[in-house]
């Protein structure tokens, strides 16, 4: 930032406020640029006047410079203060003074701060699990669900992004003015939003919830196994509840659907981060008997800070040169011996080198997996002398706990990519792979990237050289709660 014909001295004071400034609107989530762009909407300057930073917009070819707000300092602070962006009163704005223009251009380094149009993409957005909008996210997941069960993709898609955009503001929304100007706010959203802050609840939301089929689809996608089409199926023979399923001894279930009825009250219950780390455990140690090199890492929610889950997804990787198609097998084989097993699918690698990558938002990968369902023993906190199933009296004492475990096994070389899609959200992953295609040219999955101007894959290390490859800032696993 310029401070006149100031000394040099006096400018360099100028630049380290202007990073402390910048920092401390980025940690309070604000999205502070240091350079001008498309996404720009908020100019702020400290000690330049209107027309001097006017005149720098100018020389930047900016086209159209009326499309920003050129604030004053104090509405920086303000804004920090608040803790959101409080509304640009006039009192804030830079205006046109009866003053005489500066005697030369002014060497503006830089306007001081630059606050940024939200973008429509979550993986350029940051969302932590601090989330300030949950009336709202919670309201629109219940409506994106429902459009779910009536196979309405586009409109669940819409709800899905509302929910995302409003996890990621820094601040609670309070009035329609805070949303003005993001992106995925349609119609449909905004009446929603405008009756929470009216009312303090949706009609609409409330019409859905009471709604005879989503409260029976709801119940039914609930157990482990079932789908839309199932619940669809159970919903015109006349069924409503778990319960009434469980009770019609004429349906013919997959295996899947019968352990999800058999475990069905442990799966429901959350999956604690206490769980997650004991059956980590378990994984690494079975799976480093075969191979002790071998790469097993937690995977989905967990990693991306969650204490709590529906299930524990891995990713196992093999870095030495050698793969061991075995393995997965070895590990389920020791499981069954060891009574830890209570289910298990194993889906065999359909991955063909070379192939491009699937141009489908929501496809399922190519890697050979396993989804399972694990028996974790659970120390009993009592008194007994008892402390496995053993009869005391008369009850048998259950002491585990059947849990979801997903195991995804990764060549070496596409270790990244896989990390990156399993460590989700599911919408985190959804906007990589749109931002991908619609702004890059290139196809992302969970195996590669490939860019389809040079006709070439990309190859990535890491999560990191990923992002690089896309030209994204890279954003951390705990900041994609999207
Ligand atoms: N995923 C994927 N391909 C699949 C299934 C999932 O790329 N066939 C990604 C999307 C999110 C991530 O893996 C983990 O999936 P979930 O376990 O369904 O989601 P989660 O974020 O871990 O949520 P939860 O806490 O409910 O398990
Ligand atoms: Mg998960």
């Amino acid at each position: 930032m310029k401070r006149g014909a100031n000394i040099l001295i006096k400018r360099k004071m100028g630049m380290t406020r202007r990073s402390f400034l910048m920092e401390l609107g980025r940690r309070k989530g604000f999205r502070v640029e240091s350079e001008l762009s498309d996404s720009v909407t908020h100019i702020v300057a400290e000690n330049n006047s209107y027309l001097e930073v006017l005149d720098w917009l100018k020389g930047q070819a900016v086209g159209d410079s009326s499309r920003f707000e050129l604030l004053d300092i104090s509405w920086f602070t303000a804004c920090m203060e608040a803790g959101r962006p409080v509304d640009s009163e006039m009192k804030y704005r830079l205006v046109e003074q009866c003053q005489s223009p500066p005697l030369s251009t002014p060497e503006l380094e830089m306007p001081a701060f630059i606050a940024t149009k939200v973008s429509q993409y979550s993986c350029q957005r940051k969302t932590t699990l601090d989330n300030y909008n949950k009336k709202f996210t919670d309201a629109f997941e219940v409506m994106a669900e429902n459009y779910e069960f009536k196979e309405n993709e586009i409109f669940c898609l819409e709800f899905l992004r509302a929910a995302s955009l409003l996890k990621s503001l820094p601040f609670s929304v309070t009035r329609m003015k805070d949303i003005q100007g993001l992106p995925c706010m349609g119609d449909q959203v905004r009446d929603i939003i405008e009756e929470i802050i009216e009312e303090g609840e949706s009609s609409r939301v409330k019409e859905v919830l009471n709604d005879e089929r989503y409260k029976a689809f709801k119940q039914f996608t609930s157990v482990f196994g079932v789908g839309v089409k199932t619940s669809e199926k159970w919903y015109r023979m006349g069924l409503r509840t778990v319960e009434e399923v469980k009770a019609d001894k004429t349906l013919k279930l997959s295996k899947m659907q019968k352990a999800g009825f058999l475990y069905y009250e442990d799966l429901v219950s959350c999956v604690s981060k206490a769980e997650a780390d004991a059956v980590s455990l378990i994984v690494k140690n079975t799976v480093c008997s075969f191979l002790p090199d071998a790469l097993v890492t937690i995977t989905g929610g967990f990693r991306r800070g969650k204490n709590i889950g529906h299930d524990i997804d891995f990713l196992i990787t093999n870095p030495g040169p050698r793969e061991d198609d075995e393995l997965l097998h070895k590990v389920i084989d020791l499981w069954k011996k060891q009574g830890l097993l209570l289910y298990c699918d194993i889906i065999e690698s359909t991955f063909v080198k070379e192939q491009l990558p699937s141009r489908k938002v929501d496809a399922m990968d190519h890697f050979q997996k396993c989804f399972a369902i694990l028996k974790l023993y659970q120390p009993r906190v009592d008194n007994s002398t008892c402390n496995t199933s053993k009869k005391l009296g008369m009850a048998e004492v259950k002491d585990w706990k059947a849990i979801r475990v997903d195991l995804v096994i990764t060549p070496f070389e596409q270790y990244a990519y896989a990390l990156l899609g399993w460590t989700g959200s599911r919408q985190f992953g959804r906007d990589l792979r749109r931002y991908a295609a619609h702004e890059r040219k290139m196809i992302l999955d969970n195996h590669a990237l490939y860019d389809r101007r040079k006709r070439i894959f990309l190859k990535s290390g890491s999560e990191e050289e990923i992002f690089a490859h896309l030209g994204l800032d890279y954003v951390q696993p705990w900041e994609r709660n999207a």
